[in-house]
Formats: C-alpha cells, sequence, structure tokens
C-alpha cells in the first residue's frame, strides 16, 4: 500500500489506502518504483472540487482504476525532464543532434520507463530486452533517458561529447552503460537488431528487442534487408520503431527520398504495422501491448511525430537537425521547455 507521489501534479488527492494492479502490465515497476509506490492493494480517491481526472477513469469512491493515467502523467514528466536534459547536453557541448532528439523523446521514455525489462544495476544482464538506437544520431534523447533510468549519473550528461567522458555524439557500446550496439551509419542499426532478436531465438530466450530508427534512415537500402530478413525468420521478439517526422537532414523525406507509403511497404514485408501518434504517451503504450502480442512477424510501430517537438521555433524546421542552439536560443527553448514541466507537475519552477 501507499501513498499517492504519483499525482505529484496535484490533482488528485487520496483517502485512504491507494495502490494498483502492478499484474495488469509486467511493464508498469520501473514508473511506480520510481515513484515510490508499493505494488498491491485497490483503494479510494477523492478527486479536490469539481475536478475530473484526464481521462475520467478515477471514480470519487470505491475501486480506482487508475493507473493509465498515473502512468501516462508520469511519462510525460520523465519526458519533459529528458527533453530539457537533452536541450542543455547540446547547447554545453555546442553541437549535436536536437530536432530528431526531441521527436523521439516520447517514445524513448515509454520504452525505458514503461516497456522494457532491464536492471539498470545490471547493464549486461543476459535476460535483458535489447534496444539499438538505430537513428544513432538521437543521443540527446537517449543519454537523458538512460540517466534517468539510473545507468549513469546525470552528471555525467555535462561532458557529452567531451574527450573527458564516456558520452559519444553517436552511441557507442562498451563505452556507456546500457547501450547495446554502436551505431551512428544510417541502416546499420536494424540490421543488428534483427541479430539480436535471432540469437534470441536460437537461444530460446525470452527477451525482446526494440529498435529505432529514422524515416530518413529508411532510406537506406540495408534497412530492407534487414526488414525481409526479419520477416524470414518470423522475429516476433523484435518491434522496430519509426520516427516518422518527415524530416531528414537535408529537408523533407518527401522530396529528398519519397519513402510513402511506409505502411504498405512493411505490410509487403510481411511486418505487422501500427500507425500510431509518437506523442501519445496512451496511444504508444497501447501499441507496445499490440506489438508483444503479436505472433509469427515482426512489428514496426509508424510513430508520427514533429521534429524539435516542445520548442516553438525548432519544430517542423530542417535546419535544427544537427544543430547547437546559441545561448539566446537556449535560453529560449529552455523557458518554453521548463514551462511544459512546471505545467506537468503542478507550477514548479524549473527555470
Ligand atoms: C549511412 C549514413 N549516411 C548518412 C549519414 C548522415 N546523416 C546523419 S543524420 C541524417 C538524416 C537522418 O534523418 P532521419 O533518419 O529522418 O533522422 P531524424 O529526423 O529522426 O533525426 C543523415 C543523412 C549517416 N549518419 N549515415
Ligand atoms: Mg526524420
Amino acid at each position: 500500500m501507499g501513498t499517492a507521489p504519483f499525482f505529484y501534479g496535484g490533482t488528485v488527492a487520496t483517502t485512504g489506502k491507494v495502490g494498483y494492479t502492478r499484474n495488469r502490465n509486467r511493464h508498469s515497476a520501473p514508473v511506480c518504483l520510481a515513484a515510490g509506490v508499493k505494488n498491491t492493494g485497490t483503494g479510494v480517491l477523492r478527486l479536490p472540487g469539481d475536478r475530473k481526472s484526464k481521462k475520467d477513469d478515477i471514480n470519487r469512491t470505491g475501486k480506482v482504476n487508475w493507473m493509465e493515467q498515473s502512468v501516462s502523467h508520469a511519462l510525460a514528466v520523465t519526458a519533459a525532464k529528458g527533453r530539457l536534459l537533452g536541450m542543455d547536453m547540446v547547447h554545453r557541448a555546442a553541437s549535436g543532434h536536437i530536432g530528431g532528439s526531441l521527436s523521439a523523446m516520447d517514445i524513448m521514455t515509454v520504452l525505458y520507463f514503461h516497456v522494457m525489462r532491464l536492471d539498470p544495476a545490471r547493464p549486461q544482464d543476459p535476460a535483458r530486452d535489447r534496444f539499438v538506437l538505430s537513428k544513432g544520431h538521437c543521443t540527446p534523447a537517449l543519454y537523458p533517458m538512460l540517466a534517468l533510468r539510473g545507468f549513469f549519473p546525470a552528471e555525467e550528461l555535462k561532458l557529452f561529447r567531451s574527450i573527458k567522458g564516456t558520452l559519444s555524439g553517436h552511441a557507442e557500446m562498451g563505452q556507456t552503460p546500457g547501450v547495446d550496439m554502436s551505431t551512428g551509419s544510417l541502416g546499420q542499426g536494424i540490421s543488428a537488431a534483427v541479430g539480436m532478436a535471432l540469437a534470441g531465438k536460437a537461444d530460446g530466450k525470452s527477451y525482446r528487442v526494440y529498435t529505432l530508427l529514422g524515416d530518413g534512415e529508411i532510406e537506406e537500402g540495408q534497412v530492407w534487408e534487414a526488414a525481409m530478413a526479419a520477416a524470414k525468420y518470423k522475429l516476433d521478439n523484435l518491434c522496430a520503431i519509426v520516427d516518422v517526422n518527415g524530416l531528414q537532414i537535408d529537408g523533407a523525406t518527401a522530396d529528398v527520398m519519397p519513402s510513402e507509403p511506409l505502411d504498405k511497404k512493411f505490410e509487403a514485408f510481411n511486418w505487422n504495422v501500427i500507425p500510431v501518434d509518437g506523442h501519445d504517451l496512451d496511444a504508444l503504450e497501447a501499441a507496445f501491448v499490440q506489438a508483444a502480442e503479436c505472433k509469427g512477424r515482426p512489428t514496426v510501430l509508424l510513430a508520427k511525430t514533429v521534429k524539435g517537438r516542445g520548442v516553438s521555433f525548432m519544430e517542423n524546421q530542417a535546419g535544427w537537425h544537427g544543430k547547437a542552439p546559441n545561448d539566446e536560443q537556449y535560453e529560449q527553448a529552455r523557458r518554453e521547455l521548463a514551462a511544459a514541466l512546471a505545467e506537468l507537475e503542478g507550477g514548479a519552477s524549473h527555470e
């Protein structure tokens, strides 16, 4: 039993004992543990005044089913923190890929704090789920997640792209705890993920493999060789996510090398295809559950996103693919991201 530190947005108060049903979904633990809520019981919740919960799924009295809303809120807070940390990293280093990191942050948050079975104290645990950042330039999304999840101290983020630290511009296994594959050469990550999934099948292991690709990246032919192999070997333990932000390094993917219709292409390659709003945490959670339930085929989530998400002047701008903000731009970006976090946390200041 526990109280409800989960609802630190201040929208919900508790009376009596509260808890949540852990058995509904094995993926719920990391967020809940991070928030200090224990794992048993049902309870009684009270909403202050006439305020209703976002999803209206909380009764005023009686048994409640509030995990959905509470987890989504906690995830939104984590994603907002991740965006701030990623922005800090890129500004401090005066280089890095912020646009595609901001578009991917919600996906990464759901993966690291709700979906994947990981133990930060044992980054090499053979039973862990694997993650391959196939769009390996988006470390300003990956490293904040690893730090917030406890793989290394957040202090280390200050040495992003510094020779004194362990956090390269592109993901590097062996150097950074929690990084399962070195990536950055687009197209290769998914091939490594296919190998990991195949090995899992061959060894009779139950771990799952996740890999995040960019929609520019899938213009690489190697991606489609990997996609063919994944279907041939019926890798239902593999889930790819394409961050469909519509932009790559030089402009719109539709101009550089049109790849749509992506759903029909992956279907033709015999994948289970799930289109999803890549900023809707509930929809992402549901899509990952669906992916895990699909048997005999690999799954791809086609996650529609906004490049530069959360910073008004970066949104949908190819120019922010791989550029650091100057001091003035950074202050503006930080103000916007801090305001978003403060709103989620019920007015706390992060300036
Ligand atoms: C094989 C290879 N070719 C070119 C590049 C240079 N490059 C880095 S990022 C990028 C664009 C990637 O676009 P996308 O996959 O859509 O990434 P996102 O929009 O998510 O940042 C390119 C061409 C590379 N890293 N690897
Ligand atoms: Mg893109």
